[in-house]
């Protein structure tokens, strides 16, 4: 899931920090998929985390980088 600007997860993730979500899909275990999704269009950081249980507790999460290319 990308995280919206300006909002933080808390953790367990659970259904307070749904409407905090900017955009998620869902990949199965020991699946490959491929996603098309239109980025923020304010440059910035967007957290992306993992909601399955337990699983951003364990580090799962990475960032999204959006700028405008010039
Ligand atoms: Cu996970």
């Amino acid at each position: 899931m990308i995280v919206k600007p300006g909002e933080e997860i808390t953790l367990p993730f659970d259904e307070d920090d749904e409407s905090k979500v900017f955009w998620e899909a869902e990949v199965q275990p020991g699946e490959t998929q491929t996603f098309t999704f239109t980025a923020p269009e304010e440059p910035g950081d967007y957290t992306i985390v993992c909601g399955l249980p337990a699983h951003l507790e364990q580090g799962m999460q990475g960032v999204l980088q959006v700028w405008i290319p010039h």
